[in-house]
């Protein structure tokens, strides 16, 4: 796993950032077959030499972009190529870098022909150093070979199965999760530049005392020092820009940053003054006090605590009001959109949200970013899904997806929970042993955030939560269990939560539940499917909710979802998965009126 450095590139005095966004040549290979762009080379120059190739924006999935049924559900490898220009001043003194936001599922890529990466395992990123397949002062190419296949060991999991078409056969993806698999360059790619001696990773965990924020840092650097001394000074800034902490000249990797007056990083509604974040500048320093290289990073000053009934930030208890969502809009797929994050974030502040998971993968750096600074909190989860036919080769996998989550996501305020499955088949004797083993694992990477696990298994059989920190359970009262009835959803919410309190004795919250809706589709009394059902689920769960919130230990409820969103081709869907309060398109369905009610009013702040 490409676990070392990957600082989201920012441009510094030191630092060049420049995007390979825009439209790239795109073919799809005609069988499901890894091998054969490689076989004949198709990376050592311009596809379109090879092939017929077709206009592709990145980020974007590819699926949606075109009117054929073909690329849409095609199984298998796709290519990408386009050319670039390094310019000639970047061969002094610079590495020169290639950074990945995100591929999915797997990606291979060349620089003039060179292989640089591998990546498996979608929505986290990856980089390599280039400086020396490179041609400064000239043109390359970059290529890059996408493969979306799922198979029994990728996370998440699925089949590739093999049917009888009119025409021949055709292969065709299963998988159990519903949300379509998207795939592509979902994420930006950047080249960007570093010192050849540079900072290449900075952590930062943070206390309170009294009214002083406290911020501990240690930063790795990499490079040849040559017979340098090197020195990092550090400077924390507050949001005017005036520098509040300071480390003295000379001094080590790590060190601790004493603010006074500190102003916490607090959740959205929590505080007037939610989302605070300053700025650490760290300057790698020669003995002259030159600098050699300066990367800046947002800084939340935040505690967050948990026992067997609370979470707390900053020492107070929080209830959170939130969402599962889906990176997911129409004709991008789950293409990064930066017009989309930011309409999305301000629809979750519209309604009072104050949370949200990042069902079912690890979502943007560029959200995690928003979330931090509009004190969104994050459940970050990692991708596995519907985890089953539990193995050594599946955990190597799932173990190392979460090493690249966490050191992606570490310096984040907004992460206060680490999400490390959705819906593992908890049942079964073997996830006892597994889970223990992911459970540590996630443990020993990071212990200042707690864990948890969204389960559907019945809490009396279920192998697994026995292992998380927080209990989520997700059900489908009134949908899945006893559609139609209504009347039989508050005492069944009631119950499974009190069930897992009782076996457990720790935190719960409600991780998904809610109702497919048909926006426009009107009936009373209510019916499923219908504006009016949906809204009368929600009102029986708030009634739930409200009972169990006499109680410290049940801490939140995430409806299940904030937008409809593509799902793979079934007669259970319409178009799509339409649990959602929003439309694909972010417009409110009626029961995004009530929960704005609601989460105003139990905010506290209407
Ligand atoms: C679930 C899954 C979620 C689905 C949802 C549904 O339990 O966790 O991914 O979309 O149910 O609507 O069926």
């Amino acid at each position: 796993p490409q676990t070392k450095g990957l600082l989201y590139p920012r441009e510094s005095e030191t630092r060049e950032v420049r995007s390979l966004d825009g439209i790239w040549n795109f073919v799809k290979s005609e069988k499901y077959s890894v091998t054969q762009g490689i076989r004949e080379h198709w990376y050592k120059n311009d596809l379109s030499r090879v092939r017929k190739t077709i206009p592709m924006p990145v980020p974007a999935s590819y699926n949606d972009i075109g009117e054929d049924a073909d690329l849409r559900d095609h199984v298998g490898t796709v290519w990408y190529d386009r050319r670039f220009f390094i310019p000639k001043h970047w061969q002094k003194e610079q590495r020169v870098w290639i950074r990945f936001g995100s591929v999915h599922y797997d990606a291979h890529v060349w620089v003039n022909g060179v292989q640089v990466l591998q990546h498996e395992i979608g929505h986290l990123p990856f980089e390599a150093e280039i400086s020396n397949v490179v041609k400064y002062g000239e043109e390359n190419l970059i290529t890059v070979l996408c493969d979306n296949a799922l198979l029994k060991t990728t996370v998440p999991q699925g089949n590739i199965l093999e049917k009888a078409t009119d025409d021949g056969v055709t292969l065709i993806q299963s998988y159990s999760f519903d949300f379509f698999n998207y795939a592509g360059i979902h994420r930006s790619v950047v080249i960007y530049t570093t010192p050849k001696l540079y900072i290449e990773d900075v952590t930062v965990t943070t206390d309170l005392s009294e009214r002083k924020g406290i911020v501990q840092y240690e930063v790795k650097i990499n490079g040849d020092k040559g017979n340098w001394l090197t020195y990092v000074k550090v400077n924390l800034r507050n949001k005017e820009g005036d520098v509040v902490s300071t480390t003295k000249s000379g001094s080590d990797l790590q060190g601790v940053l004493i603010v006074d007056n500190v102003k916490p990083w607090w959740p959205y509604l929590m505080h007037p003054e939610y989302g605070y974040l300053y700025t650490l500048e760290i300057s790698l320093c020669n003995e002259e006090q030159q600098d050699i290289d300066i990367y800046r990073l947002k800084v939340g000053i935040r505690t967050l605590a948990w026992d067997k009934s609370r979470f707390l930030i900053n020492g107070e208890p929080v209830y959170f009001r939130g969402f599962g969502r889906h990176e997911d809009a129409d004709i991008r797929g789950k293409g990064l959109d930066l017009a989309l994050l930011t309409k999305d974030f301000n629809l979750i502040k519209w309604i009072g949200a104050n949370s949200y998971r990042t069902s079912h993968y690890p979502y943007s750096e560029e959200s995690m970013q928003f979330a931090d600074e509009h004190g969104i909190m994050i459940i970050d989860e990692c991708p596995s899904v519907d985890t089953e036919h539990y193995g050594q080769a599946l955990l190597d996998k799932h173990e190392s997806s979460i090493e690249q989550l966490i050191h992606r996501d570490k310096n984040h305020p907004s992460v206060v929970m680490w999400s490390i499955a959705n819906e593992p088949r908890t049942a079964s004797g073997q996830a006892d042993a597994y889970f223990e083993r992911v459970a540590n694992f996630t443990k020993t990477l990071d212990n200042t955030r707690p864990i948890t696990a969204a389960i559907a298994t019945p809490a009396w059989d279920d192998k697994a939560a026995k292992h998380l920190d927080i209990i989520s359970f997700n059900r489908y009262n009134g949908w899945y269990s006893n559609p139609g009835h209504l009347d039989m959803v508050t005492q069944h919410v009631v119950e499974e939560a009190d069930s897992w309190h009782k076996r457990h004795d720790k935190p719960v919250l409600m991780s998904e539940y809610g109702a497919d809706t048909l926006e426009g589709y009107h009936s009373l009394p209510e019916f499923v499917w219908s504006e009016e059902y949906q809204s009368k689920i929600l009102s029986q769960h708030f009634k739930a909710f409200d009972l169990l919130r006499k109680h410290d230990w049940f801490i939140g409820e995430f409806v299940w979802n904030f937008a409809d969103f593509k799902t793979a081709q079934g007669v259970t869907r319409a178009g799509g998965n339409k649990k959602g309060i929003f439309t694909r398109n972010r417009h409110p369905k009626a029961a995004a009126h009530l929960l704005r009610q609601r989460y105003f009013s139990i905010s506290g702040k209407l």
